[in-house]
Order: structure tokens, then C-alpha cells, then sequence
């Protein structure tokens, strides 16, 4: 199980590190795995270009190392959640949660019953020797707080049995709050909208993230106290490289 790189992480009471894949080539995860430090590598399933079949191929790509392996995904499908647990990913985070409700179908659908209504698959929860239901209480689950209902309601969604933490989407966030889109925010009202979610997870024993294109942004929300950082996202540094390519 890997969804322990990460927990042991936090364990040492610091931040963890997650590389954020948006391009759907397992080379790119293989890469960022074998960077060696980071965490966690997110395949981003919701804005990315990652489907299942090639979630499956970053995830194996991602195998040699140890490094947790997560999806986010657009809503709280639970198919969607159950086929990527099946396939061995070890937690997802859950874009546009709005409300406690919604945090408790998400963790729903990473539990058996009696605890959830995750249905049993004999190849991956059925392996020799170990205890599924254990296992599917390890499955990370992280909720994204990015709308103005999701911060009206994050003490509760925090305070929801199974959710390890919360992530922000500076971006989202920004447009419903009516602050336009925009990552790697300064603004005073996003800073407080941040700070007011971070405190409310901290508040309830549980983890906070940020979203960030930029290893010094995700360098500051690290010193902010933030448990989940992103100094990797691949597009924003793919660019960031290029623009660094020009010769004249
Ligand atoms: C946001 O900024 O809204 C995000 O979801 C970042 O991935
Ligand atoms: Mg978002």
C-alpha cells in the first residue's frame, strides 16, 4: 500500500510534495516519480488529458518508486472512485465539494460496507492475506474546497469521518468569489479566504493544500503551514521552460 509515502510525510509533521500530471504520457509520472522527492503525483483526470486507460499505464509507470499515487477527478462519481481503487491508486481528490453531504458520497465510495458502498472486486481488494476493509481505510481522501458554498460550509466538510484533509482551488475559488481566475494569489481576500479554510481543517486535526504553478508559490504556502504543497505542475513548468528556450 503507498498511500503510506504519504502519510508518513505528515507523520514527520511537515508538508508533503505532490508533482501534479495534467499530460496524459506515463513518461512524464516516470520522471516525476523519479525525481525522488517528491510524496505524491496527482494525475489529474479532470483537466488533464488522462482517461482511465492511461491512469492505469502512469500508475504502473509510477510502480518502481515509492511515491503515492492519487487522482483527481471531476466530481464524486463513485464508479469512477471504485474502478481507480481498483486499479490500485491509493486516494483521490474530489474537485467542487460544497458541502458536507457530498464529502461523506466521496468517502463513501472508497469504503465497504458497513462503512460505505464500495463495491468489493475480488482482484484488487481480494489479494491473500490481507484485510480489505483495513486497506480501504488507508484510500486518501481529499476533498477540493474551490466556491464560495464549499468555503460557507468547510468547518462541516472537514469535520466529515474518512476525509484526511481538504485542497484549495486558488482558481476556482477566485471565481466564485467573484475575484476572476488566477493562480498563486496574493490578494488580500483570497489570502483570507485561504486562511480562513486551512484554519478550519487545522481546527478538526486535518490536512489543508493548495494548488501552485510555481515551486517558490508552493515554497511560501509550505512556510505558511499548508500539508499539502505543489511545487511541480507539468504544463506550468514545461512553459516555463520554454520560455527559457528562446536563443533570440
Ligand atoms: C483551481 O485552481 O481551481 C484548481 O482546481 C487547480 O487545479
Ligand atoms: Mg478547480
Amino acid at each position: 500500500m503507498t498511500s503510506t509515502h504519504l502519510r508518513s510525510r505528515w507523520d514527520q509533521r511537515t508538508y508533503a510534495r505532490l508533482a501534479w500530471v495534467s499530460i496524459g504520457d506515463p513518461q512524464l509520472v516516470e520522471l516525476a516519480a523519479g525525481a525522488g522527492h517528491f510524496d505524491a503525483i496527482v494525475l489529474d483526470m479532470q483537466h488533464g488529458t488522462i482517461d482511465q486507460a492511461v491512469a492505469l499505464q502512469c500508475l504502473r509507470a509510477a510502480g518502481r518508486w515509492p511515491v503515492t499515487v492519487l487522482a483527481r477527478i471531476a466530481s464524486d462519481d463513485a464508479d469512477l472512485i471504485g474502478w481507480l481503487l481498483d486499479a490500485g491508486l491509493d486516494g483521490v481528490i474530489v474537485a467542487m465539494c460544497q458541502s458536507a453531504q457530498m464529502a461523506q458520497r466521496i468517502v463513501a465510495a472508497t469504503r465497504y460496507a458497513p462503512e460505505g458502498t464500495r463495491s468489493y472486486g475480488v482482484f484488487r481488494a481480494g489479494t491473500p492475506g490481507s484485510d480489505p476493509l483495513a486497506a480501504a481505510r488507508e484510500v486518501i481522501v481529499i476533498p477540493m474546497v474551490e466556491s464560495a458554498a464549499g468555503l460557507q460550509h468547510v468547518d462541516s466538510i472537514v469535520a466529515v469521518d474518512g476525509v484526511d484533509g481538504v485542497l484549495i482551488g486558488p482558481g476556482d475559488l477566485g471565481l466564485s468569489l467573484g475575484h476572476g481566475v488566477g493562480q498563486n494569489r496574493t490578494e488580500l481576500p483570497m489570502v483570507a479566504a485561504f486562511d480562513a479554510i486551512r484554519e478550519a481543517a487545522h481546527r478538526q486535526g486535518k490536512r489543508c493544500g493548495i494548488f501552485a504553478t510555481t515551486p517558490d508559490y508552493a515554497r511560501q504556502t509550505a512556510a505558511e503551514g499548508y500539508d499539502l504543497v505543489v511545487p511541480w505542475y507539468d504544463s506550468a513548468a514545461i512553459k516555463a521552460s520554454l520560455a527559457t528556450s528562446a536563443l533570440d
